[in-house]
Order: structure tokens, then sequence, then C-alpha cells
């Protein structure tokens, strides 16, 4: 119909005058993939400098047949919901749409269990993994691409824009993880929720529980009831500590599940028992049960080596704590056992990995159990002995590297500071993050390592508000350590995109600190 067509360019005409004006409102940055500041780093990252629009209509489809890859797409909508206020509905689909987000599985993928693959052109984002577990990470990078504001918990002004271009992406080592000693001090489900969000969002896959040392016991044990009743009464400086119900620890072994993390819960021995040693008299070698202890000196106390109740109680501990772990590890603690004589040490670090074995579980301790012979697959977690792990590495073990000088988030910043410790040194931010696992010491080489761990100890924190002040914004480092491989990482680069993380940290509600090394007022 002919008399239409005037009408018809001049409806086109607009439209491309809109469009026009739109693309014209969006800056050059907001456009550029390759700027976006994602933590950590990606493997390859190319703009094509267009944009994709998050709007009202939004839907986010995953492919039909898997659970955990629809709930990795649930997850992503609960997260854009709050400061998009769009609806974001997430729907199952058994053929890849036109527009909208579209998660996928492809078995073929060569990125690994972790890696994914991110295209986003201006009608379609598409995100690829082999697993569940990469598409989650994936899920995470598309959070970072977006701005800031988005992890904010109220109604935000857009637009939401994601730059256009095409991510793909996996982590250097398998094992990327944080410690949290609870032991020292006690922290809530709660608080450690609010943690494995954070260590979700920068792809740590690891919580490693510091769960008994010398001043509580912080997990019920059913068949020793004593441990969390007596043992877990007090922490550091006599507060009243607490403990975890068994119900409490799967809930947060669960939610830790939900985000793809891996809980390894540790029970230290034979040092760093006196909780232990004040809940049963029987533990010690002469009879009595010791005073609960609320001072922060270590090395001072030690399981009776040679009572064989002691054995008893090894393997009951261990066998509740497998039936309540899913993941493959069980850890022995084993530093610092200074009143322990070594004769009697190494016997018991041997007979501890039998038991471990037993259960069917993979044995993590300190690198002093390196002094012991190691059976095949027990791994030693480097933290401040070099001749240990070389003599690990030797036995043919694999390495967590948490050298502390370098790793401990409870060493303090610089002697300004006032929560931590800094027997092992100042660790301003540069300094966490400056470091190679596989170049750091000559004799540990990059296919011994396992991966990285950065442990809290908690002898100066006393709640979660402290907790957060010396675990961020070093965290991010480590996170990027442990995912993007060494010739890609450099501080300088890095520095910027940390200091955008410090607006996400804050809507995040973040109690950070705020470095003087690090460009916040170049947030953007
Ligand atoms: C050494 S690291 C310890 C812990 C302390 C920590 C304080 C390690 C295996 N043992 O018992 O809490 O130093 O930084």
């Amino acid at each position: 119909m002919a008399y239409h067509k005037p009408i018809n360019y001049a409806i086109t005409f607009f439209v491309f005058c809109m469009l026009l004006i739109q693309e014209g409102c969006i800056t050059k940055e907001e456009k550029d993939l390759a700027l976006a500041r994602i933590i950590p780093k990606p493997l390859s990252v190319t703009g094509t400098g267009h944009v994709f629009k998050i709007n009202r209509q939004t839907v986010i489809y995953v492919q039909e047949g898997s659970d955990e890859l629809m709930g990795v797409g649930q997850f992503l909508a609960e997260k854009l919901r709050p400061a998009t206020g769009f609806p974001l509905e997430v729907k199952a689909t058994s053929a890849a749409p036109e527009e909208g987000v579209y998660l996928a599985l492809a078995p073929d993928i060569s990125t690994g269990s972790e890696g994914y693959r991110l295209e986003i052109t201006p009608k379609l984002v598409s995100l690829t993994a082999s697993a569940a577990t990469g598409a989650f990470y994936g899920v995470q990078t598309i959070r970072q691409i977006l701005p800031a504001k988005i992890e904010q918990a109220e109604l935000q002004k857009g637009p939401w824009y994601l730059a256009t271009g095409t991510i793909t992406d996996h982590p250097d080592y398998g094992y990327r993880g944080m410690m949290l000693d609870v032991a020292r001090h006690f922290f809530g489900v709660d608080d450690v929720k609010k943690l494995i969000d954070q260590m979700a969002y920068y792809k740590l896959n690891m919580l490693h529980l510091h769960l008994a040392d010398d001043q509580g016991w912080r997990i019920e044990i059913k068949s020793w009831p004593n441990l969390s009743t007596i043992g877990g009464k007090t922490e550091v400086g006599g507060g009243e500590g607490g403990f975890y119900t068994q119900e409490q620890y799967a809930d947060l072994v669960n939610y830790a599940k939900s985000r793809f993390i891996t809980v390894i819960p540790e029970i230290d021995m034979p040092g760093h028992t006196n909780a232990a040693l004040a809940s049963y008299a029987e533990l010690n070698c002469n009879g009595k049960a010791t005073e609960l202890y609320t001072g922060t000196d270590v090395g001072f106390s030690t399981l009776c080596t040679k009572k064989e109740v002691v054995y008893k109680f090894i393997d009951d501990v261990f066998a509740e704590l497998a039936a309540l772990t899913p993941g493959p590890y069980l850890h022995m603690g084993g530093d610092e056992s200074h009143a322990t004589a070594l004769e009697d040490y190494i016997p018991f670090v041997n007979r501890v990995q039998e038991i471990v074995r037993s259960h069917g579980k993979q044995i993590i301790g300190w690198d002093e159990i390196a002094l012991s012979a190691l059976k095949d697959s027990t791994i030693a977690q480097y933290w401040a002995k070099a001749d240990n792990a070389r003599k690990a590495v030797e036995q043919g073990a694999k390495i967590i590297m948490s050298p502390a000088a370098h790793a401990y988030l409870d060493m303090k910043y610089d002697s300004t500071t006032v929560l931590g410790l800094h027997w092992a040194g100042y660790i301003e931010v540069d300094k966490g993050y400056n470091w190679d696992p596989a170049s750091l010491v000559p004799e540990i080489k990059k296919e011994n390592i396992l991966g990285i761990e950065a442990p809290l100890w908690s002898e100066t924190v006393t709640n979660l508000q402290e907790v957060e002040l010396l675990v961020f914004p070093r965290l991010q480092g480590y996170a990027e350590i442990g995912w993007t491989p060494a010739g890609l990482r450099n501080w300088d680069e890095y520095k910027l995109r940390l200091a955008n993380h410090g607006e996400r940290m804050k809507a995040r509600g973040i109690n950070f600190f705020a470095s003087n090394v690090v460009p916040w007022e170049l947030q953007k």
C-alpha cells in the first residue's frame, strides 16, 4: 500500500535517530569490554564496541536438563533484581534463544569444569560452560561487568549495559581458598555465610575452617559431647565463645556448596588442643583435665600421643566430620606441636593419616607433617618452613601455598594498623598481590602446587567488621593469584581494577581497609 510508505520511512528515520541518540549517550567506556574491572582478571577478553542492555523484558533462559544450571540462572536473577527492579524471569528452554540471556552446558568446551565462555552481542548474552561450576563463575563475571551500583540492595537508576565481546576464562589453580579461624574467636553461621558470598564473588572455591584450638572447640561431636559444651564455652579474651551444632554446620556446608565452595574442616592436633584437653581428662598424660585457656600463646598443649584412647577419640571425631563433609578433604593441623617430642610426633602423624584415609578422605596438614612419612595423596600446607615444604615435595606430596609473609590475612597492613599481628611482617595490599606461588620457594614448582590459601587467624579480631577489615581488600589479590596466570598479573594495572571494587564493597556493606596504595579516587 503505497500511501503508507512515507509514514514507514518517517518511522524508520525516527527510530534510526533515536538509536543514534541513544548510542551517543553510551560512553566509550561502557562499550569497551576490555575496560571492565573484573577480579580475578579473565584469561582473554575481546571487545566489539557495542552494548547489551538489560531491561524490564529481559529473560534469563537456561538450557533444560540440569537442575544445577537452573540454580545458577536463578542465582543470577536474584543478584540482579534488587538494584534493577526488573522481574528477570528465569525459563528453561530446549533451544538457544535469539535474544536475552542464555546459560548452556557444552561438555566439549575446552575450559575445564571451572571455565566458561561468555559471548555478548547487542541482542544476546550467551554463557557456556562444560559444567555448572563454570557457568557460576561466568555469572560472577557478568555481575562485575555491570556498574558497581548493581550490588546495591535497593532500587537504582539504570541503564544497565554490558559491553559486547567475548571472554574465555578458566583458573590457573584448582584450589583457591581462604581459611577462617573460628577457634580463637567464634563467628556465627550468618557471619560465615556473608564471607562465603564474597569468596564466591571472587571465584574462590575452598573454605578451610579452623574448628579447634587451645581456646575453643567449635563443632558439636555427638560421641564426645563435652568438646563443645565445655571446650566451646570461651574464647581469646574470655568472651562466651560458641560452637556450631551439627545441623548448623551442615547448613553452612550446603550454603557453601550452593556457591560451589568446598568446606574443609580442621581439627588441629596433637598441639593446639587445650580445649579438648580441658573437656576430657583422659586425653591428658596425667589424666587430669586442663583449665580452659583464653590467652594467645601457642605451643604449650599436646594430646597424650601414647594413649590408645587418644586414637579412639580422633577416629570418632573424624568419623563424624567425614559424615558431615561432602568434600574430599579433612585437615589435621599438625603445626607448632612444641610440647610433643619429635619421636612421638612422627608416629602420631602416621597414625592419623591412616585414620583419615579409613574414613575415605584425603588429609591435609600444615607443613610440619612432612617431618613424618607422608602417605600417597597427603597434602602439605606451606606456611612457614620452606625446608618442610621441600621435604613434602620430595615425598611426592602436593602443596597448598599459604606463605605467612605474603598470604596471612592476620598480618597488619602497616605499623599503624590496630588489628592483626606482625610476626611475619607487614603485608600492604601491594605486597599481598605481588608474589607468585610457583617461584617463591625454588624447590616448589608449579606442578607440585595444588593452589593457594589465605588464612585469617583470629586472635585479634572479635566480630565480622574486624574480620572484614583484615580480609578486604587483600582477599581479591589472593583470588587473582589463584585464578590468573602469573604472566597476566601486574600491580599497576590490577590496582585500577581494585579501586573500582571499593565502590562494589561499599555497596555490598563490606568494611574494608582503604589502603593508600590503591587509587580509590579513580573508581570508574
Ligand atoms: C601461627 S600458621 C599459627 C597459628 C597462629 C598464627 C598467627 C599456623 C599453622 N599456626 O596458630 O594463630 O601463627 O599468625
